[in-house]
């Protein structure tokens, strides 16, 4: 298999385990080149500590991108997860996305809200904007709750097979021709995936573990990013995250100080053996 470069975008939360920090150590678990241009830096993740220090990165986004451009830098694959406005959607659209190689995959985590809220600092024209990222992607990785703002649904927690049907179908005519929606359970222990491709619908369920864990929607979609590079189908991709995810779960349960992100690193050694 040939050895695969990929370019990630999202911001770098000095404290939090998400994002980049998450990114990167969980991409090169799957042997993978991992090339990273940080949107922002935080201080930390804006999900539940206050006075948040923001340094913006837009204006370095399209010299990075440019300086690549000149040296014939290219990607197998452009991952992009969270960006810090609606001018870094912009810049991920025109600059990064072109430095895609032929055949090479655009995968599209659309990492903006969840439990039925935006998060902090973002508003309904960052959603329009991430709708348009979106229909330019090979793979989009949405929660129940993006999948619902991108698509004008209103959010339900009670849902049934039909309702996640129609919500695929919709998340598909933004025009990616794989939705990977995270976060769907038809059973209150249930969690898993719902997966949308040609057309045809099919569901990885997993045993739901007990509360919400800031950091999960990264995990996922980098192991779901570092899979389909190792060669894996996104069915494939989807069940190795799903996973890998789980596991990291289990490691964070029970330690209610270690609210504000997930213990992943343990969980590596497991992702490289589920890839083997
Ligand atoms: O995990 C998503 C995420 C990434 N980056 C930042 C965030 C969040 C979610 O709140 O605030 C800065």
């Amino acid at each position: 298999m040939a050895y695969k470069r990929i370019l990630t975008v999202q911001d770098i939360s000095c404290v939090g385990q998400c994002s980049l920090t998450v990114a990167l150590p969980v991409l090169s678990a799957c042997g993978v080149e991992t090339c990273v241009l940080p949107s922002a830096v935080l201080s930390t993740h804006t999900g539940g500590f206050s006075g948040v220090h923001f340094r913006d990165l837009s204006e370095d986004i399209p010299a990075i991108a440019d300086h690549w451009r000149r040296e014939g830098i290219n990607f197998d694959a452009v991952y992009t997860g969270y960006l810090g406005g609606t001018r870094q959607i912009e810049s991920a659209e025109e600059a990064l996305l072109p430095l895609t190689a032929p055949g090479g995959l655009v995968v599209v985590d659309p990492a903006m809200a969840d439990n039925g809220k935006l998060y902090s600092g973002f508003d309904e024209t960052y959603v329009d904007a991430m709708r348009g990222l979106c229909g330019r992607a090979d793979v989009i990785l949405p929660n129940l709750t993006e999948g619902c703002m991108l698509t004008g649904t209103p959010f339900e927690e009670a849902y049934d097979e039909t309702w996640i049907r129609h919500l695929l179908k919709k998340l598909e005519a933004l025009g990616a021709p794989c939705v990977v929606l995270t976060g769907v359970g038809f059973a209150p222990n249930q969690t898993g995936v719902a997966l949308c491709r040609d057309g045809e619908i099919r569901y990885c369920a997993q045993e739901k573990l007990g509360g919400t864990f800031h950091g999960t929607g990264d995990l996922f979609a980098s192991a779901f990013v570092g899979a389909s590079m190792q060669g894996k189908c996104p069915e494939e991709a989807a069940r190795i995250a799903a996973d890998f995810t789980a596991l990291c779960i289990r490691n964070t349960l029970e330690e209610p100080a270690h609210w504000y992100g997930i213990k992943f690193e343990p969980a590596l050694g497991a992702l490289t053996q589920m890839l083997n």
